[in-house]
């Protein structure tokens, strides 16, 4: 598969690189690695994410240059599609954008049915990061300078920092590749990490009396609502993170957030210490992710969502 990606780089000039909503430092670090990679080859590119940047990746080389509005779509010969394991991910021009001509698909998530043809979709990759960083590889090129900040911020979020276990020996080789090649870990996660804006702790004290452990404590959620967002003049964004908080109390297994969406319906973040699969848990209700990060949204009241996902939690502890 790695062949037949580097043959379309090799065949097309002008490329769309798109990744899903709302992205992560996954999507982003990957998009502009890509980016930077393709440029050196002489190509022509255009970012595009429905969603903009959120500010504590604004350090990475090039996210300044991210567009939000999709460009005429005549002139690219391909897309890239990073980090999601179907089209839809990529927001609202999800069918517009499925009209260019070659899709390139690169991802890691569990749940990717294969969208596409040329696609590289290894569910046990770190990230999406880990995967451009074996594309460069075998493209004989160096992941060095900026491709190097932008693939170890990838690896380095999709790990949850080196702490989740899709943290393999892979993903830890790739990152020391990536620090001989110029990635700086500490600048790197000063950056991402210890770079809040007050609002966001502001924002963690409201929504931390919303703490809930169930089932004897081995599951841990937090509530986000749109009037919490609104008194503390935080953004959807600033809630990132949040999920590793109930995940951080001894005894529990999985965290899930809550987040409600101005439409009234909720975002649901899941996180797991590893023996409980959440992207089953999610699929179920609709959504889909990885054995220890997942999510999806749901309609309807709150009470009954959280029913809903303890007994989907049961069902899937029933086969951990
Ligand atoms: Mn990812």
């Amino acid at each position: 598969m790695l062949k037949r990606i580097s043959e379309q780089i090799g065949r097309c000039r002008v490329f769309l690189i798109t990744s899903h909503e709302r992205p992560d430092g996954d999507a982003i670090g990957s998009e502009l690695a890509l980016r930077r990679i393709l440029q050196d080859l002489g190509k022509e590119t255009v970012v595009y994410n429905q969603d903009r940047t959120p500010e504590n990746y604004l350090f990475l080389p090039g996210s300044d240059r991210i567009v939000h509005e999709l460009p005429p779509l005549e002139r690219f010969d391909a897309a890239f599609i990073l980090d999601c394991g179907d089209l839809d991910r990529t927001g609202e021009e999800a069918s517009r954008i499925g009209t260019i001509p070659n899709l390139i698909n690169i991802d890691h998530h569990v749940s990717n049915g294969g969208f596409c043809e040329t696609r590289l979709i290894d569910p046990l990759a770190s990230s999406t990061g880990e995967l451009i960083f074996r594309l460069i590889r075998d493209m004989g090129l160096a992941a060095t300078g900026e491709v190097a900040t932008c693939l170890y911020t990838a690896i380095l979020t999709d790990t949850g920092g080196f702490r989740y276990n899709n943290t393999r020996r892979e993903a830890l080789l790739a990152a020391a590749d990536l620090v001989d090649g110029g990635a700086d870990p500490q600048w790197i996660s000063e950056n991402i990490y210890e770079a809040d804006p007050p609002v966001r702790i502001r924002l963690l004290a409201a929504v931390l009396p919303t703490l809930t452990l169930e089932e004897g404590g081995r599951v841990g959620s937090l509530v986000v609502t749109t009037k919490a967002l609104a008194d503390a003049g935080a953004l959807a964004e600033h809630t990132e993170g949040f999920v590793d908080l109930p995940r951080s109390i001894r005894g529990v297994e999985i965290s899930v957030v809550y987040a409600e969406l101005p439409d009234g319906r909720f975002k649901l973040s899941l996180r797991s210490k590893g023996k409980v699969n959440v992207e089953r848990v999610a699929r179920a209700l609709g959504g889909g992710g990885h054995i220890n990060a997942a999510g999806c949204r749901m309609e309807g009241e709150l009470a009954e969502i959280r029913r809903r996902v303890i007994e989907e939690i049961r069902l899937a502890a029933a086969e951990a």
